[in-house]
């Protein structure tokens, strides 16, 4: 007994009973910090520093209570007082320090590395706001800003600081922290979150997310990700992310010459993991304070840091692979700039007649990515096919000089947040038919046993169900949205972009709106997700989200349709809404064009929940159908090699595949008066001429097959009985995508930290 009552009239002289769930909240949040407070921090001759802009953590309540072995003890209590941690976690405010897989990558990795008690933290920078609010308003999206730090949180202030030179002025940090138990651990590791106390939100204006982007003391770490389409946006980007690698490298610094470095063998101490470019501008900074603050001579300052850095590209995209102009980082932090020119010296020295792999091009602009491969020891991708791509295609001239440097490590996610916290009921039929030893090692396999079985299959329906009215309930409690709780629950959640097609799902649904109407019904009502936030300045994304928007009233208005096809776009997409969208979902839908998603985490989640997959040939889809096989999934859509060829070939012309019979209707429609009743002309109009003329991320060249390969998972989701045998299978083969197994192989080929 944990005695939540007692602490109940300790804090708010009233029984449990009688409290809100925000006061509920905030016991719970004191008995964990006092715990997690009274642990010692994990050591070790050598630390990690895992330094990224994006750490999208979500609530912890309950994945903390978990790792501390105090989940059922309070659940317990809680039910005996007429509550449950469900209810209770609504008052938790979700920290929206991320944006994406990227972030929400770096969350899961935090978890794992605290979990095999590896001697491990987390750097970033304490948004006050993190992406945006998205709310949807005349069918598009709006924006809010995001608050979080008005509620009680789980920073903890401490009282070390920084001071960090920019060009203009220097600014002194302060460091918050927030502790991050393993599972089953006796020791913690810490996530450190740099800020600045004249930090201003009242500069931003009035029901917007806009704000003066020149008064740097009072905006620097506002938001992630401010606008950076104009020039002051570019440079508060470059004042974000040195802020965070400075405070980070003389961190990593100061704690290994407590730890006995003699700065010669920082090495040996401090390995830094860059989590994409953003925290690139570490390197620099870590020659500088070498050279000026430690005596070290410049030819020994990069190689030290050449041994303490490691880098992992998340994407192929060029737009994310960053590069700056030079002009604009020497305004910022000239002594940057100027340590950045003589690493492009050595690399224009070392390898002249290569115009592929230097730093700063003729057109003065810097590559951050080549900074990280030159001067960092290992370069990894994050998929097999995603890395593979790197070491042929996308960096090939970095990994012919140093194909040793290049390694895989595919990506994973943590068990405790993706299927103990937020599936239950999934926890306990595995534990009841495979006991407890997979919340060790994520070894699912003996599930496999349950293939024929009538009595375990029927349960694995039940506990489906079960969490579709969780989502059901919810969307209605939040939204005011009613879905059918015997419908195909079918999910595309994650960022919006051309090259993640949701809009060759949306063309679908345009197919499938028809086929209804003219009376083909499905054997069962269908619904489709979707979840996810454009960019503010991505204008197609934008009119993507409108199109799904305006289609879903097309339909909810059409009494001949509605019972049968329901298209629900969940505002505000965010850890906390994924954790009810992944155990309910029947299809989970990864159709990226082939060779463009790096690898994908929201996929492995959906398959560990027992989802089926509908997937093109990319990232991590490539291992998922590897591990299940072939059979348990739907793949389609052209290679991964066919669309690079076609890129470099500029082979591709949407209007070869709109002139196909089946697609032309299809595509039409975007611009049809029956839909124009619900959008607006200019942004479906827009969408159309994008589609037909230019369709850089080509949806209509796997339109013809997507369109085959969903009515046929419709089909097969009519035998029941033997879909519900392909989600075990799913399930039993899910434990090669454990963040575990992921920082495992981290630690054994890169940061060789002690265990
Ligand atoms: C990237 C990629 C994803 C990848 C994630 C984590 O686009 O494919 O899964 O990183 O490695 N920016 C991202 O979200």
């Amino acid at each position: 007994m944990l005695n939540l009552n007692e602490r109940a009239q300790a804090q708010f002289n009233q029984p449990l009973s009688e409290l809100s769930h925000a006061e509920i909240y905030k016991i719970l949040l004191d008995l964990v910090q006092e715990k997690t407070a009274a642990m010692p921090q994990n050591e070790g001759k050598r630390k990690l520093y895992y330094i990224s802009a994006e750490f999208l953590i979500g609530k912890l309540l309950s994945n903390n209570l978990l790792n501390l072995g105090l989940y059922d003890d309070v659940a317990a209590e809680l039910a005996e007082n007429g509550t449950s941690l469900a209810e209770v976690e609504e008052a938790e405010a979700e920290p929206s320090l991320g944006n994406g897989g990227l972030g929400r990558l770096a969350a899961c990795f935090l978890d794992s590395i605290a979990t095999l008690g590896l001697n491990g933290d987390g750097v970033g920078l304490n948004y006050h706001f993190g992406l945006f609010r998205q709310y949807f308003e005349d069918n598009k999206q709006s924006y809010k800003p995001d608050e979080w730090l008005d509620h009680p949180t789980w920073l903890n202030k401490s009282d070390i600081s920084y001071k960090v030179p920019f060009g203009k002025f220097t600014l002194q940090s302060t460091l918050y922290e927030i502790d991050v138990p393993g599972y089953n651990q006796p020791n913690v590791n810490k996530l450190r979150l740099f800020d600045l106390d004249t930090v201003n939100p009242e500069i931003i204006e009035e029901s917007s997310i806009n704000f003066d982007k020149t008064q740097i003391e009072e905006n620097l770490t506002l938001f992630l990700y401010p606008d950076d389409s104009d020039r002051n946006g570019n440079l508060l980007r470059i004042y974000q992310q040195y802020f965070m690698v400075s405070n980070g490298a003389q961190l990593a610094i100061q704690e290994a010459i407590e730890r006995g470095s003699n700065i010669h063998d920082l090495a040996e101490y401090v390995v830094v993991q860059i989590n994409d470019t953003h925290p690139t501008f570490i390197i620099p900074e870590f020659v500088r304070l070498l050279t000026t603050e430690h005596g070290i001579d410049f030819e020994e300052a990069v190689e030290i840091t050449r041994n303490v850095v490691a880098f992992t590209n998340h994407t192929i995209l060029s737009e994310a692979l960053e590069k700056w102009p030079l002009s604009d980082i020497h305004e910022v932090i000239p002594e940057i700039a100027k340590i950045i020119t003589k690493l492009d010296e050595i690399i224009k020295d070392e390898f002249p007649d290569k115009p592929a792999v230097q730093i700063i091009d003729k057109w003065g602009t810097v590559h951050m990515a080549s900074i990280a491969i030159h001067f960092g020891f290992s370069i990894n991708g994050v998929a097999a096919l995603h890395t593979e791509i790197l070491k042929n295609n996308e960096l090939n001239h970095f990994y012919e000089i140093y194909p040793e440097k290049f390694s895989n490590k595919t990506n994973g996610i943590t068990f405790r947040r993706w299927l103990m916290a937020s599936n239950p009921s999934l926890t306990n039929f595995i534990d009841e038919h495979i006991g407890t030893k997979w919340r060790e090692d994520a070894d699912l396999t003996d599930l496999l046993a349950f293939e024929n079985d009538d009595k375990a299959l029927d349960e694995l329906r039940r506990i489906k169900r079960e969490n579709k009215n969780a989502l059901a309930d919810h969307l209605q409690r939040t939204r005011d949205i009613n879905i059918d709780r015997h419908s195909i629950v079918d999910v595309q959640i994650k960022r919006i972009h051309e090259y993640k097609r949701q809009q060759m799902l949306a063309l679908y649904i345009i197919y499938k709106y028809h086929e209804i109407k003219a009376g083909n019904i499905p054997g069962t009502p269908i619904t489709i997700i979707f979840g996810g936030k454009a960019a503010p300045a991505y204008t197609i994304a934008k009119d993507i989200i409108h199109l799904i928007l305006s289609l879903s009233e097309l339909i909810e208005n059409d009494l001949d349709v509605a019972p049968h096809l329901k298209v629900v776009f969940v505002d505000n997409y965010n850890v906390s809404e994924a954790e009810y969208l992944i155990p309910a979902a029947n299809i989970s839908e990864q159709i990226s064009l082939a060779s463009k998603e790096a690898s994908g985490t929201g996929n492995m989640k959906f398959m560990l929940n027992g989802a089926l997959t509908i997937m093109t040939w990319d990232g991590a889809n490539v291992e998922i159908a590897e591990q299940v096989g072939e059979e348990n999934v739907y793949p389609f859509g052209k290679s991964s090699e066919e669309i690079v060829n076609l890129y470099a070939t500029d082979g591709y012309d949407p209007q070869d595949y709109y002139k196909q019979e089946r697609i032309q209707p299809i595509v039409d429609f975007i611009i049809s008066d029956e839909l124009m009743a619900y959008g607006i002309p200019e942004r479906l109009n827009r969408l159309y001429n994008d589609i037909t003329n230019k369709d850089y991320f080509m949806a209509l060249i796997d339109l013809e097959e997507f369109i085959d390969v969903k009515e046929k998972v419709y089909y097969d989701y009519e035998d029941r009985r033997d879909w519900t045998r392909r989600s075990l299978i799913n399930i039993a083969n899910a434990g090669y995508f454990s963040a575990d197994r992921t920082i495992a192989e981290y630690n054994k080929d890169i940061w060789h930290l002690d265990q």
